[in-house]
């Protein structure tokens, strides 16, 4: 693939995380979000102001980026030193918790286990994947062990840790598609249907179809879910970038339509649209009142410059 076309999908999953989740995140918890509200409101924020999502996105692509790949310790002890700096930005229950925890001397790959029992599925692992997504892009294998790992910090439950592979593969294979030619859904979803290993994905994944083919929101919800856990997140995420596949601007809208965790799922779909389409595809009315987005572009553009080890 052409290296500014490749480039471009680098810049559009970074930028599309952070477009997604400011677009969403006034909406957070909502039961029903109106079209003309989202983007009433966000015409009149003179900044896009990202959560967590984005924050902690920004820390993965700073920790790969310093390392030339996976770090867990660096990865770890950047969430921290990112935290510390900026705790208003939303965060889940559970990350300030293990943050303290590894502050305290834990092991970074041992007290996420610890949290609610079994560790977390919650969706904080795969919101913020993007970075591993289009870094990895080209190795399915090692995107799985990285995208495992970098759950482990914070998000150790199976579903945890399989929903940000999940996310991260999504983001791959269109990373890996040229924007202009046919799109065949079909063949995506048997990608994914194959790659994903837990019966609770496999069986969200094969309802997409049906659900694409009568589109009804109330169904989404109902079927694949629009909250906080990853399970009922990811694959609604994937969801709305099928439905509109070929519009950054329609996806994000759908997503953030169904309520719920719209910030989130905001910044998953934002992510795959936006490694799909490439940076163009993101409207400039919302890319350009993007908190810090020079600072993100930076990111994406070092991130698309890589040979990428593990450490
Ligand atoms: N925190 C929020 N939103 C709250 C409102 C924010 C407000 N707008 C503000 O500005 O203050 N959103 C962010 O949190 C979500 C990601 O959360 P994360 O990082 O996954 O957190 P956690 O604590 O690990 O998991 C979330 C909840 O899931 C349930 N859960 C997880 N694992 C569980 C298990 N094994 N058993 C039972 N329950 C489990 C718990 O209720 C967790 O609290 C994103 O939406 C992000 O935007
Ligand atoms: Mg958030
Ligand atoms: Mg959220």
């Amino acid at each position: 693939m052409n290296e500014q076309v490749l480039k471009s999908k680098f810049l559009g999953a970074l930028v599309g995380t952070g477009v997604g989740d400011s677009l969403g995140a006034p909406f957070e918890g909502c039961r029903e979000v109106k079209l003309e509200e989202i983007e009433a409101i966000a015409e009149r924020q003179e900044v896009l102001t990202y959560t967590d999502d984005t924050h902690m996105m920004i820390g993965v692509a700073e920790s790969l980026i310093r390392n030339r790949g996976f770090d867990g310790e660096d990865m770890a002890h950047t969430f921290i030193k990112n935290y510390e700096l900026e705790p208003f930005r939303g965060y889940g229950p559970g990350p300030p918790r293990i943050f303290r925890l590894i502050r305290a001397g834990a092991a970074w790959d041992e007290v996420a286990q610890g949290l609610y029992h079994s560790g977390s599925y919650g969706n904080g692992s795969a919101m913020r994947i993007a970075p591993i997504g289009v870094f990895y892009h080209d190795n399915p294998a090692m995107l799985r062990e990285v995208a495992y790992k970098s759950s482990q910090i914070t998000h150790a439950h199976q579903l945890g840790k399989e929903g940000a592979a999940l996310q991260a593969y999504a983001i791959a294979l269109v990373t890996n598609l040229e924007p202009g030619l046919a799109f065949d859904r079909g063949d995506f979803l048997a990608k994914l249907l194959s790659y994903v290993t837990d019966g609770v994905y496999q069986e969200k994944l094969n309802r997409i179809e049906a659900l694409l083919s009568q589109p009804d929101g109330g169904r989404v919800i109902i079927e694949l879910g629009n909250g906080i856990e990853a399970f009922n997140s990811v694959p609604t995420a994937i969801y709305c970038f099928l439905s509109q596949p070929h519009s950054f601007a329609q996806a994000i809208l759908y997503a953030i339509r169904l309520g719920g965790d719209t910030d989130t799922i905001g910044a998953m779909t934002g992510a795959i649209s936006g490694a799909y389409l490439g940076f163009e595809s993101i409207p400039s009315r919302w890319k350009n009142k993007l908190e810090n987005r020079l600072y993100i572009k930076e990111l994406a553009k070092k991130l698309s410059h890589p040979t990428p080890t593990m450490g």
